[in-house]
């Protein structure tokens, strides 16, 4: 399969997460990508390819576009009033305060579009969020044209961030936009599968209310696990929505034998779907190495994912997520590929 990748990425470095009452170095580093590269090109996978440009409009789409103009445009108010070192949020409108947009404040309004800590604003954050998108795009755009599957190798990640919410290490909802577009271009039935080891919040609330995306989660029980505030069983979707949303929240060390068979009902789900297109919110960090995270996954496991998720026999377009245990990341990651692959 050919692989939709730019180092543009890297123009995206936080310095630091707010994470367990600490600032610590981001966890979401450039490293992660290369290293998924690295062995996209060891197991010769396919081609590697740079991602076209298309535009603004369709991650418009998706997101607000006053989110976007402010996300755009916030480094540069920032850099204006003398700063140079990460831009992060510190006040959210949370339950009793209202939800204002302050019109002067780039701390308010930052906290008005975030939801944690953990997405710092770096020089370059903008322009390699867009560049991720594009890649997200360009694997549609190879499928659209035939291929059975494309690998995007989309950083930054997306699935935490809604139309005008960003958090989790994730600005733009790659995956989202990519659905998008493809619903714009003659599908009429998507199913996104986010085996990422955090809930996709933002896809979630992104189709929520919509029948022609089925979104299915398997995740850390959001009662101990990051984002805590979404991915219950009971989100079952909503008017139009309902019965099109399937969270599988597992516990806490869940190794393979569980998170398998929860993989078999997200399957069954989405055959039962029947649906255009998967797309495939690809985190690794259920990995049992991952260092934030708390399942117990093999690098063989991902081989037996892949299996999986080509048993459903769709065109399929991988959108890479999370992962950080960084050394095993590009093992695991092309592993779920070669196992899709039967190779
Ligand atoms: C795309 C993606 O995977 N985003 C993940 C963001 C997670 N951020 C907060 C994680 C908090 C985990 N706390 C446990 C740390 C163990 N010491
Ligand atoms: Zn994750």
């Amino acid at each position: 399969m050919q692989t939709f990748y730019t180092d543009d990425h890297r123009l995206h470095h936080g310095r630091c997460e707010l994470i367990d009452g600490q600032l610590k170095p981001c966890f979401e580093m450039p490293q992660r990508a290369y290293h998924i590269l690295d062995r996209v090109k060891e197991r010769k996978l396919g081609e590697v390819l740079e991602p076209a440009d298309f535009g603004r409009a369709p991650i418009e789409r998706i997101h607000t576009k006053a989110y976007l103009d402010f996300f755009e445009g916030a480094w540069a108010r920032w850099e204006k009033q003398g700063k140079d070192g990460d831009l992060m949020p510190f006040t959210w409108p949370a339950r009793t305060l209202r939800e204002i947009l302050p019109q002067d404040n780039l701390h308010a309004q930052l906290g008005y579009y975030s939801f944690d800590g953990g997405a710092p604003i770096t020089a370059g954050t903008w322009h390699a969020c867009y560049c991720s998108a594009q890649v997200a795009l360009s694997g549609w755009d190879e499928v659209r044209n035939g291929a059975r599957t494309a690998f995007a190798l989309c950083r930054p990640p997306g699935h935490h961030a809604a139309a005008d919410l960003m958090g989790g290490y994730c600005f733009l909802n790659n995956a989202a936009i990519a659905c998008q577009a493809a619903l714009d271009q003659g599908a009429e039935r998507i199913a996104v599968l986010d085996v990422d080891y955090h809930h996709g919040n933002g896809t979630q609330s992104i189709f929520y209310d919509r029948a022609d995306v089925l979104f299915c989660s398997i995740h850390g029980d959001p009662n101990f696990e990051f984002p805590y505030f979404l991915g219950y069983a009971d989100e079952t979707g909503a008017g139009a929505g309902e019965g099109f949303n399937l969270n599988l929240p597992l516990a806490s060390g869940s190794p393979w034998a569980v998170y398998g068979a929860a993989l078999e009902t997200a399957c069954k789900r989405i055959s039962a779907y029947s649906p255009d297109l998967v797309v495939v919110s690809l985190g690794v960090d259920t990995f049992e190495q991952d260092p934030i995270s708390q399942f117990k996954l093999k690098s063989e496991d991902y081989l037996r994912m892949g299996e999986h998720i080509a048993a459903l026999g769709c065109p399929t377009l991988f959108v890479m997520e999370g992962g950080y245990a960084v050394a095993e990341i590009g093992i695991n990651a092309v592993n779920v590929l070669e196992g899709f692959e039967g190779r």
